[in-house]
This record gives structure tokens, sequence and C-alpha cells, in this order.
């Protein structure tokens, strides 16, 4: 079954409707935890040469994109097929590279140099996600109506982390048997996923898995742990997961956008009182390294693990 997400045109957020495109954004982040933006500002061209550079990437010699496997998890730049290659006992049918990138002069000497133009190709495509990650964030903040408490959080924001996430999924012979990546939340605010036109990505909906239908040149917008936990559950970090098929390699490249490693995430004052108690404990990026090194399998909620429970 494939499913239409809400489309949100960030042409129209910007001009007079900006108040009914608000309410959207409101609607899907409640409903679905995700949703479609066209219009975005970014040129066809900039993601059209990132997708290209890194099926190069993927495409090298493994002695080349093997230098980058690590298994420290802050490392600016990773490459792998799964969470920890010598410990996990069943790996995806995915190759990633991660490459951390906000501030960018700080990481981007340490990203691959091979393909030749693959960092400056890389690079723009960073800067230009992560301007659209500030934009939209505004809006997403802004349908919150939570006023000052919105606009500290996106100066906050503004400042957090970006890591991009190159997917490559290969065909797979037998893709009934495996997944590209198991089902998840995203750790992090919100993440913006460019996909190449070859379907794979499905959702959590109403109990279902339903497979997200790609809309060339837009991007998939959805709200991660921080959001859910910042905005007290109002808003929703929907599972997600990858399938693979027998044909076609799939290309998709995640910029995941979270607040200051160094942050303290909660939810929001001007969502609580007395009748709606903070549904999440405090969170931050430690708290969150410990959950991921201490259990197995790694791709457990990590939210779930952060609820309150009341007791009525
Ligand atoms: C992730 O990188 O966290 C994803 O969920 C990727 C989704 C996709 O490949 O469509």
């Amino acid at each position: 079954q494939n499913l239409k997400l809400p489309i949100i045109d960030v042409a129209e957020l910007l001009g007079p409707n900006r108040s009914h495109v608000l309410r959207t954004i409101a609607e899907a982040c409640e409903n679905y935890g995700f949703f479609q933006v066209v219009n975005h500002g970014m040129e066809g061209d900039v993601s059209r040469y990132m997708i290209e550079v890194c099926k190069r990437f993927f495409e090298l010699p493994y002695e080349e994109r093997s230098k980058y496997m690590t298994s420290d998890m802050s490392a600016p730049v990773r490459y792998g097929t799964s969470f920890n290659q010598s410990k996990d006992n069943i790996f995806c049918w995915r190759d990633f590279l991660k490459l951390s990138a906000h501030p960018l002069p700080d990481y981007f000497p340490y990203w691959p140099s091979s393909p030749s133009d693959f960092r400056s190709l890389a690079a723009i495509y960073a800067k230009e996600t992560k301007e659209m990650f500030d934009l939209m964030v505004k809006a997403i903040l802004e349908s919150l109506e939570i006023d000052g408490e919105g606009d500290k959080a996106a100066e906050e924001l503004k400042e957090g982390s970006q890591l991009v996430v190159v997917n490559c999924y290969p065909p797979c012979p037998q893709p009934e048997l495996t997944l590209g990546m198991p089902p998840h939340s995203d750790y992090g605010f919100v993440t913006l996923l460019l996909q190449d036109d070859v379907e794979g990505l499905q959702i959590m909906y109403r109990d279902e898995w339903v497979t997200v239908d790609p809309i060339p040149g837009s991007f998939v917008v959805n709200v991660g742990d921080h959001l859910e936990i910042f905005s007290n559950g109002r808003y929703k970090s929907v599972l997600h997961r990858v399938l693979v098929n027998s044909t076609k390699p799939r290309i998709s490249v995640a910029s995941l956008h979270s607040f200051p490693l160094t942050s303290v995430v909660k939810p929001s004052p001007k969502l609580t009182d007395e009748h709606n108690p903070p549904q999440y404990m405090d969170t931050d990026f430690a708290t969150f390294l410990q959950y991921i090194s201490s259990r197995e399998p790694k791709w457990k909620n990590f939210l779930e693990s952060r609820k309150i429970h009341h007791i009525r």
C-alpha cells in the first residue's frame, strides 16, 4: 500500500497563506510525523549531483571506502554496513556513509577526498540542507504556537548538530528475507530526506507499514525524537524502515538535525502544566550514546525509554 504524505509548498509558506500552511504542518506532524516539501529552493542540480557523486563513492574499491570504517560513534566520518560490524549478528542490506556537517569548516577536511569532486558537491548540499532546515524549523516551531519559547529553540537549533547520512541499498537477490534498514525513529529534531526515484521508505501509519511515494525533487521531512519530546508528545517521531528490491539500487541522503550535543532536551514549559505534566524525562546526547551502546538490538526505540508513565 502506498501513501501520499501531506505536501508543503515552501513558496506558499513564505507567502500570504502562511497560517494555512502552518496548520497543515501541525496536522502532518500530529497525524503522520512526516510530510514532503516541494518548491524548497534547492536547485535540482544540487540534489542530482549529490546522489550521483554518492553513487560513485559507493562504487569505489572496498580498500578506499573501508578507510572510513570505525566503531568510534563521534568520528567525523563513518562508513559501514551495520551499527557495529564486529559485534552485530545481523547486517542490514545497505552501506552508509555518515558525515558530520555543522559547523562545516570543522568537519570538511575529514570528508572523503575521493571521488575528487565529492567534498565540494557534498559541502554545497550540506550547506543548502542546513538553510532548508533553519527555514522549516522556524515554521514547525511557529506551528506549535508557543511564541518566544519557539524562537529560543530555533536559535539553539541553529547552532545544533547536522549529520548527513548517505544510504546505498544495492539490489538484493532475496529482498523478502531482509531490510535495508530496520524499524527505527530518528534521534534529533527533524530529518530532511532526499531519495532517488526508487521507492523503499515505509512508515508506520495506523498500525500498518505503508510505502511513501517518492516525488522527484522533493524532500521528505520527519519529526525526530527531540521534537516529540520538546512538543511533549504532540508531534510524533514515527517508526520507519526501508525495503530493498531485487532489480534497482537505491540511494537516499538523510540530513539529521539535532539540538547541540551538550543541550538537555525537555518538553517546552509552554506545553506543560498541572493538567499536562511532562511526558518525557530530560534527555541529552550522552544518554542516547549510553542507550545504544548498552542494548541489543540497537534499533529498539530510544524514545520509549525516555517516556514517563504517570499513574492516575
Ligand atoms: C535514515 O537514514 O535514518 C533513514 O531512515 C533512511 C530512509 C531511506 O533510505 O529512505
